[in-house]
């Protein structure tokens, strides 16, 4: 009996996510001069829970993880230093006016059309590679919901 669960247990287990995935991938583009910009995804969770505890690009000297949260009429960030976990299962979608990643020393601009490689460490899946795509800096993402 304990044979048939296991059976059953890898013949679901190949259909299903075994390491978070990365989509929709994407940075805003930069003035001349800028020396920093946000870049943003979508997480979809896998079969475990997992963490992102780091991002690395050759776009920025540095990457940290940010949560943009309104303080009464002024927006403001901080940085996710315990990193951003991920639920099995869950799909969180970074986004402008929320969490994103801030790219900091960019030695160059961003410049829209021209991709950009951003690697993710996770906890348990290790290193993801995905290039942003490089979007106008007025970009505002897949997010339908305009406040005016
Ligand atoms: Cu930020």
């Amino acid at each position: 009996m304990g044979q048939m669960i296991v059976a059953l247990g890898l013949l679901f287990g190949a259909s299903a996510a075994h390491a978070v995935e990365v989509s929709d991938a994407w940075a805003r583009a930069t003035p001349p001069g800028a020396k920093l910009t946000a870049a943003f995804f979508t997480l979809q969770g896998a079969e475990d829970d997992d963490l992102l505890i780091a991002a690395s690009t050759p776009a920025a000297g540095r990457v940290e993880i940010h949560e943009s949260r309104m303080d009464g009429e002024i927006m403001r960030m901080r940085e996710l230093s315990d990193g951003l976990s991920i639920a099995a299962g869950e799909e969180i979608t970074l986004a402008p006016g929320g969490i994103h990643l801030m790219l900091l020393d960019l030695p160059a601009p961003l410049v829209e059309g021209e991709p950009i490689a951003l690697t993710l460490h996770f906890e348990q899946a290790g290193a993801i590679t995905v290039h942003a795509e490089v979007r106008p800096p007025g970009a505002a993402g897949h997010d339908h919901h305009h406040h005016h």
